[in-house]
C-alpha cells in the first residue's frame, strides 16, 4: 500500500502525475498538494484527496504527511527557468528552502522523496553533445543553480540521514493537458497550439538550437519507475540524465508540417530564452538511467507529434 503526496499537483507535471498515480495505485491515498490560489478542479479534485501544502511552511507539510501516513513525496514545487531569472530570490525560497522543509519532514516521517532536476543544471562549460551523466555543472542561471543545489542537498540527505531521495534531470516536457509557464523549452509546446489554432507560430528560439525533450507519458514513467526501482541497483540517485529526443525549431516545425503542410513559422528570437537555451546541452547521454533502472522512452518526435495534434484537435475543434 502506498500513500503518496504530490506537491505542486496543479502544475504542468503534477496535474498529470497525480492522475497517473491514482490510476496505478488504485487502493491508495494519492494526495494532491496545492498552494492557495491554485486549487484543483475537475477530475483532479473529484478523484481523490487534496490539501494545501506549501513547501515554505514545514508545519503544514508535516501535518499533511502525518494525516495521510505518507510514505512517498513527489516534490514538484519550483519556478521554471525564465521566471526564475526575474524572481531569483523566490526561485531559491521555493526550490531550496522549500526542498529543505520537504527533506526534513521526509526524514522525520520516513518518506522517500522525488524532486526533479533539469537539463538546466548544466551550463556553458558542460560538454554539449551526448552530455555525460557525471560532468561539469556550473550553470549561470538561478534556475540552474537551484537545480544543482537540489541534486546536492538530496544526495546529502541520502548519505547523511538515509532519506531515500531520487531524481531525474528532466528535459523540456511536452503535453496537451496543462500548459507550462515560464520555461525556456515552452516553445515546443506552444508551437502545437499555434498549429491547431491555424495561427502563424513566432519562434523565440534560434534555428539550429538543439535541446532535449520528452513527451509527458514518458516523463510520468520516468518519475514513477525511478521511485519503484530496486535501490540495490542504483549507483546514482540525484539526478539521472533522461531524454527521449533532441531537436531544433526547424525539426519540430517540419514534423508538424507532415500533418499540416500549410502551417507557417517565423523567428523572433527572445534574447533571454536564447541565452539560456544556448547554455544547455544539445543532447544527453542517458545510458546510466537505462542500465540502472531500465529507462526506455516510448515516444520520438514523429509519434509525439501525431499524438499531440490528435489530442489537441479533440480539445479545440
Ligand atoms: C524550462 O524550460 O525551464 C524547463 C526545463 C527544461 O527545466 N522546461
Amino acid at each position: 500500500m502506498k500513500n503518496i503526496l504530490v506537491i505542486g499537483a496543479t502544475g504542468q507535471i503534477g496535474s498529470e502525475l497525480t492522475m497517473e498515480l491514482r490510476k496505478r495505485y488504485t487502493d491508495s491515498n494519492i494526495v494532491a498538494g496545492y498552494i492557495a490560489g491554485a486549487e484543483p478542479v475537475g477530475r483532479l479534485k473529484e478523484s481523490g484527496p487534496y490539501e494545501i501544502t506549501d513547501v515554505t511552511d514545514a508545519e503544514i507539510l508535516d501535518k499533511v504527511v502525518k494525516k495521510y501516513k505518507i510514505d512517498t513525496i513527489y516534490n514538484l514545487a519550483a519556478l521554471l527557468s525564465v521566471v526564475a531569472e526575474s524572481k531569483p530570490k523566490l526561485a531559491w525560497k521555493i526550490g531550496i528552502d522549500g526542498l529543505w522543509n520537504v527533506l526534513d519532514v521526509a526524514k522525520d516521517n520516513n518518506c522517500a522523496v522525488f524532486t526533479p532536476s533539469s537539463i538546466g543544471s548544466f551550463g556553458i562549460d558542460t560538454p554539449h553533445v551526448n552530455t555525460p551523466q557525471d560532468t561539469i555543472q556550473r550553470p549561470r542561471t538561478m534556475y540552474g543553480i537551484s537545480k544543482v543545489t537540489t541534486e546536492l542537498l538530496s544526495d546529502y540527505y541520502y548519505n547523511k540521514y538515509g532519506v531515500d531521495t531520487r531524481s531525474v534531470r528532466f528535459p523540456g516536457i511536452i503535453s496537451n493537458v496543462t500548459p507550462p509557464g515560464g520555461g525556456t523549452t515552452d516553445y515546443a509546446v506552444d508551437i502545437y497550439y499555434s498549429a491547431i489554432k491555424d495561427e502563424e507560430f513566432v519562434c523565440p528560439i534560434e534555428k539550429g538550437t538543439f535541446m532535449d525533450m520528452m513527451y509527458m507519458p514518458d516523463a510520468l514513467d520516468a518519475a514513477i519507475n525511478l521511485m519503484e526501482a530496486d535501490p540495490a541497483k542504483l549507483i546514482h540517485r540525484n539526478a539521472f540524465n533522461v531524454t527521449s529526443m533532441s531537436f531544433d525549431p526547424e525539426m519540430i516545425y517540419n514534423a508538424i508540417r507532415q500533418h499540416m503542410p500549410d502551417f507557417k513559422m517565423r523567428y523572433q528570437v527572445d534574447p533571454l530564452k536564447q541565452s539560456i537555451a544556448s547554455s544547455w546541452p544539445d543532447s544527453l547521454d542517458d545510458s546510466c538511467a537505462r542500465k540502472e533502472w531500465g529507462w526506455n522512452p516510448n515516444f520520438n518526435l514523429e509519434s509525439m507529434t501525431a499524438d499531440m495534434l490528435e489530442k489537441l484537435k479533440i480539445k479545440f475543434l
